[in-house]
């Protein structure tokens, strides 16, 4: 596939502060087309999604924070996603915060599933956003969209009806973790979902952990939508995200999965989540972000020995 789609989703009300949606302007403005051209790719900017509210979309809870606009950018997002992931181009989705994974998620997986082909998700972030609209403690609904797309109950207000496509929690692989919340924990394990906290990575290194995915994915003839959250990385090298927690990620960890998914051949669609460009340092985690993805796309330092499949 030699065709790349940009799509902008400039959602910020699942993320309970104002910012992130600047963030697909911070992409075009850190070069991500002309980056993707320099690598040899057809780059379209299909500019940014837009959405209407959805007044019937009533909350189960008065903790849920604008679920109107949220369910409204969920319906437009699936829309968009159900059709660019049966393209023959690579769509990537720059937001905007993490609750736009709720319509692209679900949408790659309709896309996947008219395919014939079945979904794998990475999800790269701090958090495992495995929170449902009962265990939310802060309302905020960035916090739920894997448990969404894993098919857990009580989301159907979202799309005002259930979803239609499931992501099976046994192709999910998150990496990076260090924020769980406690009730958010038990579902996680209930799902079997797998999951790494950064400790694991210490210990095994990342490489090691993304390794035996990849092979179960490539082993299935799945896709593999990839979930990049700024928040994976430490915040000594991405501080513009509203959701800092200490110790993440590294330059090189980061490059490295990216690297590695690239070799693999096995991705077909990206979110670049949680971009606050009011919260950035000279654009310096934008850049990094475009650079994640230039790594993503192929751009290495020395011509590597094409791997035969
Ligand atoms: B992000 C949180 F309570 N779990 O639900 C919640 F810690 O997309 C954080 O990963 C969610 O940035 C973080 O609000 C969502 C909180
Ligand atoms: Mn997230
Ligand atoms: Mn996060
Ligand atoms: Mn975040």
């Amino acid at each position: 596939m030699n065709r790349i789609v940009l799509l902008g989703a400039p959602v910020e009300e699942g993320s309970g502060r104002r910012g992130c949606r600047m963030g697909p302007d911070a992409y075009r403005t850190a070069g991500l087309q002309e980056d993707l051209s320099g690598l040899g790719f057809e780059v379209e900017d299909l500019g940014n999604a837009t959405c209407e509210p959805a007044p019937d979309a009533v909350a189960p809870n008065s903790r849920l924070v604008e679920l109107e606009r949220v369910a409204g950018w969920t319906r437009a997002l699936h829309g968009w996603a159900r059709d660019l992931g049966q393209r023959d181009a690579f769509p990537i989705y720059l937001g905007g915060d993490h609750s736009l994974s709720l319509g692209t998620v679900t949408g790659q997986a309709a896309a996947a599933e008219a395919l014939g082909r079945p979904l794998f998700v990475l999800w790269l972030d701090a958090h495992s956003d495995f929170n449902t609209f009962e265990t939310t403690e802060t309302g905020h609904l960035h916090g739920v969209p894997l448990a969404y797309a894993c098919g857990l109950p009580g989301f159907d207000a979202l799309l005002g009806r259930p979803v239609p496509s499931v992501v099976d929690p046994a192709n999910v692989c998150i990496l990076g973790l260090r924020s769980v919340d406690k009730a958010e924990r038990v579902l996680l394990r209930r799902s079997g979902a797998e999951a790494h906290d950064m400790r694991a990575i210490d210990e095994a290194g990342i490489a090691r952990l993304l390794e035996p995915f990849l092979e179960t994915v490539a082993g299935a003839g799945g896709l593999l939508h990839v979930s990049l959250d700024v928040d994976f990385l430490d915040p000594g090298i991405a501080p513009a995200v509203g959701t800092t927690v200490p110790g993440g990620a590294t330059f090189r960890e980061a490059h490295l999965v990216m690297e590695m998914l690239h070799d693999s051949r096995l991705v077909s669609s990206l979110d670049l989540v949680e971009l606050n460009p009011f919260l950035d340092d000279r654009g310096q985690t934008a850049r990094l972000m475009v650079d994640l993805t230039a790594s993503l796309f192929g751009r290495q330092v020395l011509d590597r020995p094409t791997r035969g499949h």
